[in-house]
């Protein structure tokens, strides 16, 4: 199977949010990206409970929802999760990890962790029996169009040689930050499967979203 495309709705023009989604449709993107965001874990607002339920009555892609919070445990109840999105929180956001990914699995979606470029991978080794993905960051969190930090690729690299190593090979590994055609081609090499995609490949002004998303598709097969 090849990689799946998770758009970052962040990056949508919001004046033409639903035609945006209609064509993500078309091209059969996996999931749709939500970017929280509370202006302390990272210094950035974003988008947040309200819009995903609007967005949620236009379509039936599954959520990616990314949780760049402060305490994430105490945020959960706010998003209405289905079966099959995934909610991904911070390592570094949370003293009670595990009880966080725990109260992620009840809710009925599918947990994740993310890392900050600077966490190290070891530092979710026992937390691994509880989660279906790790959000690996190729970017400091908090905003759209940054560069990537090129250590990263060889994080996603060590990150899936562990996972298999260890009999977690079934974890899928998500990228997110500048995730451009030729970064794509690099993360899905080194083992990425879900690639979070904003203004480096999908959303590019005066390109043509669908053109767009054929063609990040082609570089992760
Ligand atoms: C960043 C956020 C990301 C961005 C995405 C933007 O804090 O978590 O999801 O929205 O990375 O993509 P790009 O291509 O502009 O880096
Ligand atoms: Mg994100």
């Amino acid at each position: 199977m090849g990689g799946k495309i998770s758009p970052s709705v962040m990056c949508a023009d919001f004046r033409h949010l639903e035609e945006n989604i209609k064509i993500l449709e078309k091209a059969r993107v996996e999931y749709l990206h939500f970017d929280i965001m509370d202006g302390s874990f990272v210094p950035n607002f974003t988008l947040g409970p309200d819009l995903m339920k609007s967005v949620r009555e236009i379509t039936d892609i599954p959520f990616d929802v990314h949780l760049m919070v402060q305490h994430p445990e105490n945020h959960i109840a706010l998003f209405d999760l289905k079966p099959g999105d995934i909610v991904s929180v911070h390592q570094e956001s949370t003293v009670h990890l595990q009880r966080t990914l725990q109260k992620i699995k009840d809710s009925g979606a599918r947990p994740a962790v993310a890392l900050n470029p600077a966490t190290p991978i070891y530092s979710i080794e026992d937390v691994l029996d509880d989660v279906n993905a790790v959000l690996i960051m190729t970017v400091n969190p908090g905003f759209a169009g940054q560069k990537l930090v090129p250590a990263t690729l060889k994080k996603i690299a060590k990150m899936k040689r562990y996972l298999v190593e260890n009999g977690y090979g079934h974890i899928e590994i998500e990228v997110d930050g500048n995730v451009s055609y030729e970064n794509a081609r690099k993360m899905r090499k080194a083992g990425a499967d879900i690639f979070v995609a904003g203004t480096s490949s999908l959303f590019i002004k005066g390109i043509n979203l669908l053109d767009s998303a054929l063609e990040l598709r082609r570089c992760i097969i």
